[in-house]
């Protein structure tokens, strides 16, 4: 049935402009009109633009603007980041979806993605807006065998990654601040959530959720946040394709990961450095129980920021909410 589906869509895609036939359908894909007409009304109810003319057929005329799996699967260059997608119009938080999946097996690579979030999830219990069509809310499953105290560095691979992506594509000159934001002229154009499950020496899944702003217009943003966010429409005065970059970011994400496993994190590790800008910076770090002030000097190689505080004693933090000198506070 869903096979179906998808290779009427294929037919359709490969006429591009032209009519084809009812009857041209049904010999080349072996099935009756009838079968035809009820795929053609299912993609029309999924937001498929089809035109329909007597004695000519059918003509595809748009493709929705979302984040079917059809769609991400056309001309996706991975082998296992993002083959499997679940795609949702709505969902309280991907993140949570995910886990969900994760815990019923479902394989490394396996992509929630929804239009919209009811209740995107930051860190430290923190809302993440996701506004209809305007983002990419997505999570993926990872299932790297690698100690629990390792899991920081993959939310350092995916922010390298969607910087090289933002930066080589779409000529911004994004920067990431530790530990996971990614922003573009000290607006915050990205967020990563990094989840973990795992037994005393050995992650069983991570979910890095990622939340980026692609289509938003100021207006889309809640006044708290407006201030200090911004979206690639905003910065690039122009609508980018969603399913475009997100095959982008799925590909170079994939890549960066094969990398890693099979050789080491030392690039990203390097990459981390050239994009970053926390390091050299005067910081205040907050974490569950305290605030600190110091200078950020450097990253150890768990993905940790080491601070020089003001007595001179090095620290390294594992987590925490960085606020750079200037930068207003989230708290
Ligand atoms: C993050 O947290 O930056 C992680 C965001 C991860 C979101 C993704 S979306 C898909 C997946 N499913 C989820 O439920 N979550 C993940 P944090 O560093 O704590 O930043 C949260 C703060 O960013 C909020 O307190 C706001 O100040 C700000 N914020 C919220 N929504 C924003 C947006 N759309 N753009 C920019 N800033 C935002």
């Amino acid at each position: 049935m869903g096979n179906l589906r998808n290779e009427i869509l294929a037919l359709l895609k490969k006429y591009a402009n032209q009519y084809v036939s009812g009857e041209e359908i049904s010999r080349r894909l072996g099935v009756s009109r009838t079968a035809i007409w009820k795929h053609i009304q299912t993609l029309r109810e999924e937001g498929y633009h089809i035109d329909s003319v007597p004695k000519l057929g059918y003509r595809l005329e748009g493709v929705p603007d979302k984040m079917l799996p059809y769609e991400i699967a056309n001309g996706l260059n991975t082998s296992f980041l993002g083959q499997e997608v679940f795609h949702y119009e709505e969902i309280e938080s991907t993140n949570n979806i995910a886990k969900g999946k994760a815990e019923e097996n479902a394989p490394e690579g396996t992509m929630i993605i929804a239009e919209s979030q009811t209740a995107g999830k930051g860190r430290l219990g923190r809302p993440w807006f996701s506004p209809k069509g305007k983002g990419l809310w997505f999570s993926l499953i990872l299932r790297p065998r690698v100690n629990p105290r390792e899991a920081g560095k993959f939310t350092m691979l995916a922010a390298v990654a969607i910087a090289k992506v933002l930066r080589e594509k779409y000529g911004l000159s994004v920067g990431i601040k530790w530990p996971n934001d990614i922003l573009y002229q000290g607006k915050k154009l990205c967020g990563i959530l990094l989840e973990i499950k795992a037994e005393a020496d050995m992650v069983d899944y991570l979910i890095l959720g990622i939340g980026l702003n692609v289509n938003l217009e100021e207006s889309d943003f809640p006044p708290e946040v407006r201030e200090r966010a911004t979206s690639l429409r905003l910065e690039l005065g122009r609508p980018v394709m969603r399913l475009e970059l997100l095959q982008e970011l799925l590909a170079e994400m994939e890549n960066q990961y094969l990398l890693a496993r099979e050789k080491s994190f030392a690039p990203i590790m390097q990459s981390w450095m050239n994009y970053n800008i926390t390091l050299g910076r005067e910081v205040l770090i907050t974490t569950w129980q305290e605030q600190y002030r110091g200078k950020a000097i450097g990253i150890d190689p768990s993905g940790g920021l080491v601070v020089e505080l003001p007595d001179k004693s090095i620290r390294t933090f594992y987590s925490g909410d960085v606020t750079l000198q200037g930068e207003p506070s989230n708290f």
